[in-house]
């Protein structure tokens, strides 16, 4: 995994990157929206206290002038809102972040060909959401054949051998499987983030694949969904992290790189 920071060019000499103003009626006006909910009720004669305590909470955020441009009723105790105003910051593009793609992108053909050619079985990958998750039309759209944005799911390439467990499987479960189907890959999604329930899942998945495999022959871990962090890999205990509007290319072309074009994992030897 390469992290990387960005490389534009733009009009700042000294970091090489763009400074950038947020822009909402005119350029460079420093406007930005914000929505949240309160915990109060805005009903009657709440509405303006309930309308002023959004905008004392957007003024501590840093936003100067805060219109509050909506405010919702949820229920009788509960308000939603939504905040026009000014922030001061400025945007350094070239300090931002990036998790690079550091593997080639495959067609279907050559990840097929490079399986064949490199492993001489098909690659078993066994995936599901872990936990009490049920939203399962992500890792379907990984693994179906149906695929997802235009291109194929796993389950089209005929090298791999794609065992989808669904929903709410349980760590345990997971890892018996993985050893049932002699697992190469585990592709686990995990979508609702109450409570952090995606990270604590995913730690405890792979706290108990390090615990029930040798380090040289454990699968390759990943994990995936729209709210997790690109960078938190190696704080989760796992290979690699996909994100929102990952295609299954992706996904294949990494796997491949990873377990069959000649980059084992280090310590792991090709079987
Ligand atoms: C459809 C849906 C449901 C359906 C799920 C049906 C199903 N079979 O999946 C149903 C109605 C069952 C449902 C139930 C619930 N839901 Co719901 N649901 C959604 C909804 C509207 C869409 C999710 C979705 O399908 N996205 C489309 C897929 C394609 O996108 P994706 O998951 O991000 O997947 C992509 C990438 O993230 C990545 N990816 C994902 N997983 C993986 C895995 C791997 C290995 C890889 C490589 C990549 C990868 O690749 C995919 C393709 O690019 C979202 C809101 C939203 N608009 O996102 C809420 C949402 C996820 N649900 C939510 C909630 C709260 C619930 C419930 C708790 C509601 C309730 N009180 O009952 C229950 C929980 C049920 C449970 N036990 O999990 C919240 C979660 C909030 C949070 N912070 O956690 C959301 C965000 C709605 C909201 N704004 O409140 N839900």
């Amino acid at each position: 995994m390469t992290v990387s920071t960005s490389s534009t060019t733009g009009d700042d000499s000294t970091t090489g990157g763009t400074i950038l103003r947020p822009y909402g009626d005119t350029t460079g006006d420093g406007m930005v929206q914000l929505s949240f909910t309160l915990p109060m009720s805005s009903l009657g004669a709440q509405s303006k206290i309930a309308e002023g305590a959004a905008a004392q909470l957007a003024n501590k955020m840093g936003m100067d002038p805060a219109l509050v441009v909506h405010a919702k009723p949820m229920g009788p105790d509960f308000t939603f809102f939504v905040v026009y105003g000014r922030v001061n910051h400025l945007v350094d593009t070239s300090k931002v972040q990036v998790v690079e793609r550091d593997y080639p992108l495959l067609s279907p053909k050559e990840v097929n060909l490079s399986i064949r050619k490199g492993l001489r079985r098909r690659l078993v990958v066994v995936g599901g959401c872990i936990g009490t998750d049920a939203h399962t039309v992500g890792i379907d759209a990984i693994l179906n054949i149906k695929g997802f944005a235009g291109e194929k799911g796993l389950e089209y390439y005929r090298e791999l051998k794609v065992v989808n467990l669904g929903a709410q499987v349980s760590v345990p479960q997971l890892v018996e499987r993985a050893r049932a189907e002699k697992a190469d890959a585990i592709l686990v999604s995990q979508v609702v983030t109450q409570r952090d329930a995606h990270i604590l899942n995913t730690k405890e998945m792979s706290a108990a694949f390090r615990e029930s495999y040798p380090s040289h022959t454990r699968p390759l871990l990943i994990v995936g969904g729209p709210r997790f962090d690109e960078t938190m890999a190696a704080d989760l205990g796992v290979d690699r992290v996909f994100v929102r509007g990952t295609t299954p290319g992706e996904v294949a072309s990494y796997v491949v790189h990873r377990l069959v074009a000649g980059r084992p994992r280090p310590g792991q030897k090709a079987s």
